[in-house]
């Protein structure tokens, strides 16, 4: 039986990091609120936040349903995926960390959107541009080499190569879809400290060949980043 994702249509925002592992894990699902048709659509989207799924209520896309499953949460459901498909550690303690992982990026990405929407999401960028400034400023000098200072820690300790465990996790492809988004909000300052984490820029490289996700990155199901979405590319937010 195939999932049914539910993420807003037109921006990969954090959709894609569930998005990711089902497409690495190969598994049948379908992406329903960019689908047409009776049951589907934004429309079918929003009548599940109104209305739950069984016993469970999501606030917020994205979620995923497996028949009578309701999972919500990007990391929660990266790593109920994950965990089926073979793309997280096989032990307790590796499961743990590698949700642990994942619940971290995204506490990173949630602070990658707050540089351009420091104030609050329901004011446009540009009611909030000076705040956004310090924002930015702030996350580019201090919080960008935190997060990735911590990954590449992580990496350089597992002699496989990997956030967790012995092969690619969930927890990886988080990473790999980060450092794209900030490849794409923050050139110059990724630009600038690439070289401080090599092994992060070396997995999300080696995430990019991996032969099921380089012919998802090619296929028009991969969306592009734009200023709808949580990585936006405001020139003026970036800098060396
Ligand atoms: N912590 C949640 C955040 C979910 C979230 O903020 N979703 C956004 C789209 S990326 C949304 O539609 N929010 C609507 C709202 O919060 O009212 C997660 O990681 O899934």
């Amino acid at each position: 039986l195939a999932y049914d994702l539910y993420y807003w249509p037109g921006l990969p925002g954090r959709g894609e990091y569930v998005r990711l592992v089902l497409e690495a894990a190969g598994a049948p699902y379908r992406d329903m609120a960019r689908l047409e048709g009776p049951g589907c659509g934004v429309d079918a989207m929003m009548a599940i936040l109104r209305h739950g799924h069984g016993e469970a209520f999501p606030l917020a896309p994205p979620f995923l349903i497996d028949g009578a499953t309701l999972v919500s949460q990007a990391a929660v459901a990266a790593a109920y995926v994950g965990e089926r498909h073979r793309l997280a550690p096989e032990d307790e303690a590796g499961r743990h960390f590698a949700r642990s992982v994942a619940a971290t990026t995204a506490d990173f990405v949630a602070e990658a959107h707050d540089t351009h929407h420091p104030v609050g999401i329901s004011l446009y960028y540009e009611e909030q541009k000076p705040e956004a400034l310090r924002r930015a400023a702030e996350f580019r000098d201090s919080r960008m080499p935190k997060f990735l200072g911590w990954y590449e820690k992580l990496l350089r300790r597992n002699s496989a190569g990997y956030l967790v465990g012995a092969h690619l996790s969930y927890a990886d492809l988080g990473l790999f879809q980060t450092v794209e988004g900030l490849r794409y909000a923050f050139p110059r300052r990724l630009k600038a400290i690439a070289g401080d984490t090599p092994e992060v820029m070396h997995l999300a490289a080696r995430v990019a060949a991996h032969p099921r996700l380089a012919a998802y990155l090619a296929s028009e199901r991969r969306l592009p980043f734009n200023e709808d979405g949580i990585f936006r590319h405001y020139p003026e937010l970036d800098g060396d």
